[in-house]
């Protein structure tokens, strides 16, 4: 919005000329996003506070967390409030990929609303059933991908897979890469929500991730950079970075209240928006295997609980002291705030590990 108003001042104002930079408004992006979060947050937890939506700890979960009943939980309301504002005020709002993605982020902090709010209602922790919000997952992501597969109608999108190290390695997808997006975007989500059992752990990670993908869809929007790296050129995607950098914005804004003691917990509403934010940015500019890498730490954490429930209903043994995997480290005797920052060095290094790939194909 900030484009459309400014940039055409240039002329009498020559500091307007900035506007028309990627990066300038990305820059800006982040800055928004964490004066939004910064200037809201203490009004939304006491709200949340007054409105009694607190969060309900289940007695199986690790004695420590006990303390931690009463914190107030749907703080993913200021991650999206600061995500979105930012984004309409500096991306380029005639940029055509940037509706689909806000309407997955959005869609999915919507289905995590309804299953927190219904939790707060029925006073304990039970939303949606486990059907009705994979329903409403697919539903979601479906619409999404079904967009993305037509609009490769227009030329400026393509179903193809990247592979990464294998840059010449494209395999047309057709009509099975709906089902592919779809998996990508529930997956994603549902893995930043395992993630977020622990303060700052979920949102540390997104702000790792989501500066990871600032960089690679800023890449993947210039034709120069894209041909350099051997990576697929989306065009009118370099738009997206400052959604990117308006995530980076609303996660350093959420930890602030998210770092540990916990102020407020962001909620299924934070926690699936966010996994959809990253995994349709994932899909738009073509990086959605390297999402695999680049999101690590959310893989590995899903990973555990898969082999814990499958170990646990085949040899009724578990693999892991409690999944996901945080807290099984918290269980062996980490504290909370050293399982979260050696957690974000894992995430950090997973980071690295997925640009450095850009080069080696
Ligand atoms: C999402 N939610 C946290 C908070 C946050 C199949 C099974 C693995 C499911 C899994 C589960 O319930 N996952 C739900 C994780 C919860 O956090 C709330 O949920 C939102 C995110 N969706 O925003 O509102 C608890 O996490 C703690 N927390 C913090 N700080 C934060 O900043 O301390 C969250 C955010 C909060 C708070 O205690 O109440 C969660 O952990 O439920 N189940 C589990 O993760 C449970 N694991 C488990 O049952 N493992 C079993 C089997 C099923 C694999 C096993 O290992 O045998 C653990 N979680 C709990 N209790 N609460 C352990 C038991």
């Amino acid at each position: 919005m900030l484009y459309a108003l400014l940039y055409s001042l240039r002329d009498h104002f020559g500091a307007m000329r900035l506007f028309r930079y990627i990066t300038f408004r990305g820059a800006l992006a982040i800055l928004i996003a964490l004066g939004i979060s910064l200037l809201l947050g203490p009004m939304l937890i006491r709200s949340l506070q007054r409105l009694n939506l607190r969060q309900y700890i289940r007695e199986e979960g690790p004695k420590g967390h006990q303390v931690k009943a009463g914190t107030p939980t749907m703080g993913g309301l200021l991650i999206l409030a600061a995500l979105t504002c930012s984004s309409l005020l500096c991306i380029r709002l005639d940029t055509p990929l940037f509706w689909p993605l806000l309407f997955s982020t959005l869609a999915f902090g919507g289905i995590g609303f309804a299953d927190d709010f219904l939790k707060m209602k029925r006073r304990q922790n039970l939303g949606l059933s486990a059907k009705q919000k994979f329903m409403l997952q697919i539903a979601a992501a479906a619409a999404v991908a079904v967009f993305l597969y037509r609009y490769q109608a227009t030329g400026l999108y393509d179903t193809a897979l990247t592979v990464p190290f294998f840059k010449e390695l494209h395999p047309q997808l057709g009509l099975w890469f709906i089902p592919f997006a779809v998996v990508v975007i529930v997956g994603a989500s549902n893995a930043v929500n395992l993630t977020d059992g622990l303060d700052g752990l979920a949102i540390g990670s997104t702000l790792i991730a989501a500066s990871t993908y600032a960089i690679l869809t800023y890449a993947a929007g210039n034709t120069i950079i894209a041909g350099y790296l051997g990576i697929p050129y989306v065009r009118d995607t370099g738009e997206l970075t400052v959604f990117a950098a308006s995530l980076v914005g609303a996660s350093l804004g959420f930890l602030w209240f998210n770092a540990h003691p916990a102020q407020v917990f962001m909620g299924d509403v934070g926690s699936l928006a966010i996994g959809a934010a990253i995994g349709t940015l994932a899909l738009i500019i073509k990086e959605e295997l390297l999402l695999v890498v680049v999101g690590g730490l959310f893989v590995l954490e899903a990973i555990s609980v898969i082999l814990q429930v499958a170990s646990y209903k085949s040899r009724k043994r578990r693999i892991f002291r409690c999944a996901p995997l945080h807290h099984h480290f918290e269980l062996g005797g980490w504290a909370e705030t050293q399982v979260v920052v050696r957690f974000w060095i894992v995430a950090i290094l997973f980071a690295l590990m997925g640009l450095a790939t850009l080069k080696i194909r």
